[in-house]
């Protein structure tokens, strides 16, 4: 059982206090002080460069860092997880993603029972299926091979193979389309529709519980539209399948079992791409580019669970969140890829954090009196540096930020690649070393504005700086970084959570308002009215009229 402990109970902890309070050192002066210091702070790793010199750290924050980790038994923690111990003890669940990544031969044991063999079933039935559909073995009712995927399912049954087919879109074939259909709303499904037909079309309707309202009202429409276009009940089972935990719900619904791949309930929903929720993925790259995929994360995996704290880039993640968080009050942290092909990966990570870690009740049942997951945000650079980064630059909160880049691009426009890159590191140098007031008036004086005038505007020109970020560099996009690339998030916040002593695992916090808006639809419905405050029930009301 993971330990149950109060940061603030830690001596680092205390120390972090400390330190943050009279180490107030700029980062330029660090710079300046230190000309070692992009090589302590780097963490050079099969194929990934991690830059976190550009923190609010010295020596001996960066030992404390260590001593943290070391202190709060967070490698005691990982070796729970990873073994298949039931961490998520409010659902009494092991958290096993890492499992379905484990492309070593040792066994991972759940309850006595190794759980590998029902991995390599799946990864099988995965593999000969989507090659069926790929190479065009697969026939649709009219004997068409099948153009068009649609995966229907919400929150981490949609956002995984959504934002990993996105990045990956050099290595996709060519022969499918890629669709997503997650909200309730109807537009979302429409306009899918509006480009499939039903002789070429593969939908996949994706739900771990095979009950949730989004999913099943529009996996329904998507029925009735296929019966409705040409498609008859017996020609259902060739352009419906599931991937799910709940055989039962599968079968009511009409999908032939044969159809149906399944996970387990030590697959946390939104780590749930390495399963079968990641059909779309395998169908898009293939089983062979998946398996590099999983490979990428499996590394990750044994390097969270193996490195020395010093050279271990998930732990130094998490603690930099930590620091800033705890001891530096930032409310938020930004993640911004310079790659157009992550551009749903913040999207992605904002699910992944903020339900894993968004918790005010300790692992005793308690209050926190500290903050714990910040909120994740960010686009895609540069799009961002021409909206938002203002803020990042100029605002009154600290907002560290990741930045994400490829050394090498995915595309021919090669003249593009090295003005990205240009921007990516920019950012980074201007957020730190910011513009002063001195340095402003000189800039104005040689634009030839007059002394008045400087007075008066050279205040908003100035920026502080001082702003901190890491960089993280991959030396492509492609199946194999990527898979690190997530797994190093997953762990960065299962690390945090362990840290702030809350379980990461468990959702709660999402229930209530699908509750009750179950009870809503059926007032909405004409069903007899709750006794709701005056504002729910006018809106009721007013909706219903
Ligand atoms: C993820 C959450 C949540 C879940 C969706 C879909 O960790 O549990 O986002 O994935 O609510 O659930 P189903 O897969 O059961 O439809």
């Amino acid at each position: 059982m993971l330990k149950k402990q109060k940061p603030t109970d830690l001596e680092a902890w205390h120390k972090l206090q400390q330190n943050s309070i009279y180490d107030k050192r700029t980062l330029k002066t660090r710079f300046y002080e230190d000309r070692e210091r992009f090589n302590k702070y780097h963490i050079k790793w099969d194929g990934i460069l991690f830059d976190f010199s550009k923190n609010h750290i010295g020596s001996e924050t960066f030992a404390l860092f260590q001593e943290l980790l070391e202190e709060a038994n967070v490698r005691s923690a990982i070796e729970q997880q990873q073994s298949g111990k039931k961490i998520n003890v409010t659902e009494d669940r092991a958290v096993l993603h890492t499992a379905l990544r484990n492309v070593s031969e040792s066994p991972i044991y759940v309850d006595g029972e190794d759980v590998m063999p029902s991995v390599k079933d799946s990864w099988a039935q995965i593999a000969t299926f989507s090659s069926e559909i790929r190479s065009g073995n697969w026939k649709g009712h009219t004997g068409k091979r099948i153009k068009d995927v649609v995966n229907i399912g919400i929150g981490g049954s949609d956002l995984g193979p959504r934002m990993v087919i996105n990045a990956l879109r050099p290595f996709i074939t060519d022969e499918i389309n890629f669709h997503f259909v997650a909200n309730v709303d109807g537009a979302d499904l429409h306009e899918v529709l509006k480009k499939v037909v039903t002789e070429t079309t593969l939908f996949i309707i994706a739900s771990k519980t095979f009950t949730t309202q989004e999913t099943m009202q529009n996996a329904n429409s998507a029925k009735e539209w296929f019966l409705k276009n040409g498609g008859e009940q017996e020609s259902v089972a060739k352009h419906f399948v599931a991937v799910s935990t709940n055989a039962e719900g599968v079968a009511h619904f009409g999908i032939d079992p044969k159809n149906m791949f399944t996970f387990w309930d030590w697959v946390g929903g939104r780590y749930s791409v390495w399963s079968a929720i990641g059909l779309p993925v395998v169908i898009a790259i293939g089983f062979q580019g998946f398996q590099e995929f999983l490979s990428g994360a499996h590394e990750m995996d044994k390097h969270v669970a193996n490195a020395d704290w010093s050279r271990n880039i998930p732990a130094i993640m998490a603690v930099i969140g930590i620091w800033y968080r705890n001891f530096h009050n930032a409310p938020s942290h930004a993640i911004l890829p310079y790659d157009q092909y992550l551009d749903r990966f913040a999207a992605y990570f904002q699910q992944g954090d903020m339900e894993s870690n968004g918790k005010y009740v300790d692992r005793s049942g308690n209050r926190v009196n500290y903050p714990t997951g910040p909120i994740i945000w960010g686009e895609p650079g540069t799009n961002g540096q021409h909206a938002f980064y203002q803020l990042i630059h100029q605002g009154t909160d600290l907002i560290p930020a990741d930045f994400i880049a490829a050394k090498k691009c995915q595309h021919k426009l090669r003249k593009h690649h090295p003005i990205l890159l240009a921007n990516f590191v920019a950012q980074t140098e201007a957020l730190m070393t910011g513009k002063s007031r001195m340095e402003v008036e000189i800039e104005m004086r040689q634009a030839g504005i007059n002394s008045e005038d400087i007075d008066k505007i050279a205040p908003y020109r100035v920026f502080e700086g001082n702003r901190p970020t890491n960089s993280i560099i991959l030396d492509e996009l492609n199946p194999y970084h990527l898979g690190q690339l997530i797994a190093a998030y997953e762990h960065k916040i299962f690390i945090q959570g362990y840290i702030w002593n809350i379980y990461s695992y468990d959702q709660w916090g999402v229930e209530l308002g699908k509750v009750l808006a179950k009870a809503v639809l059926n007032e909405l419905r004409g069903g007899p009215p709750h006794n709701h405050d005056s504002s729910t029930s006018a809106l009721i009301n007013y909706l219903k009229n």
